[in-house]
């Protein structure tokens, strides 16, 4: 399939505690992004930085301690959503950096505006916590719940506009899921592998499952790729890194798979915090993932 791919920044951290991962779009440019998908056989236009409220002008009280930030992640995720729902219309298919996981919002939203889609979030995390629920009120610990208009999220138009359903919606990777949101995840509709899952099943078979998921009965599919999926050792330049993620070989494998089922419609990086890096190790990772993900072939 000709693909012409958008690349569009979102140098935000509002919904992290780690300064830096605002720094993760340069990285990723740094890295060598746009001739590694060129390298996969599709076009490129890099469009740039959405541009982002700053953070001396930010108002503090406009967020809380249960949702920090949010004024602001409401801002960056709207700006991101318009950007994704014009690129898709206009042709493309988007490809958001992050920033921390909060734009996937933004991602989501945008995506789904002119279709139904499903979504395959790779991450060692559950990223399923609502305001109510978040041990952090981390904004990036939140973003499938707001996708999906659980707790407070049902009451945001900006949030909960995806129109998005869980029964579409598969997480791949999981290892460090706060015990409420756990619960919460198994009382919902979503289809959740844990690494436990990949160890017992191999990632083919789980991945594959994922793509099904999020297939069925859907438009297309987001792919959403936070670099903490893989283990630290691989990627060690992410804000909130835990052990035993998915290998190097594992994580091309999945996105080779992702390429072959045809079905992506929206892609995303996110977490890439070059200041925790080692010699910009992740965010070129970040680049060879995206190339496998988007059909790049040895012969
Ligand atoms: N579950 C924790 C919280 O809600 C940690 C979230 C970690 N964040 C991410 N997202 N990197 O995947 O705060
Ligand atoms: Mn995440
Ligand atoms: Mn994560
Ligand atoms: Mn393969």
């Amino acid at each position: 399939m000709e693909r012409n791919v958008k690349i569009l920044g979102a140098p935000t951290d509002y919904g992290a505690n780690r300064r830096g991962v605002d720094m993760g779009p340069s990285a990723i440019r740094y890295a060598g992004l746009a001739d590694e998908l060129t390298s996969a056989g599709v076009s490129v236009e890099d469009a740039g930085d959405l541009s982002v409220p700053h953070h001396a002008t930010h108002d503090p009280d406009a967020g809380s301690d249960n949702a920090k930030h949010l004024h602001e992640v409401r801002e960056v995720t709207t700006t991101l959503a318009d950007a994704v729902s014009t690129a898709l219309a206009d042709g493309w298919t988007p490809l958001a950096l992050g920033g921390d996981h909060s734009i996937a919002i933004g991602s989501m939203v945008g995506s789904a505006r002119d279709a139904d889609i499903g979504v395959v979030w790779f991450d060692a995390h559950g990223d399923y916590n609502t305001p109510e629920t978040s041990p952090s009120g981390n904004v990036h610990g939140m973003p499938l719940a707001a996708a999906l208009g659980v707790g407070d999220f049902e009451a945001t138009d900006w949030a909960n506009a995806s129109g998005l359903s869980a029964e579409n919606v598969a997480i791949v990777g999981l290892r460090d899921v706060d015990k409420t949101e756990a619960a919460a995840i198994r009382d919902s509709d979503i289809t959740a592998f844990t690494m436990s899952d990949i160890d017992e099943r191999g990632i083919v078979e789980v991945t594959n499952d994922a793509l099904d998921v999020a297939t069925d009965g859907t438009d297309g599919v987001h792919i959403s790729l936070d670099l903490d999926w893989l283990d630290p050792r691989e990627a060690p330049g992410v804000g909130t890194p835990v052990r035993g993620g998915a290998t190097y070989r594992e994580a091309h494998e999945a996105m080779e798979l992702v390429a072959e089922s045809g079905a992506m419609r929206s892609f995303e990086l996110v977490e890439v915090n070059p200041i925790l890096d080692q010699h910009n190790e992740t965010a070129e990772l970040a680049t060879e993932l995206a190339a496998s993900a988007l059909g790049k072939r040895i012969l």
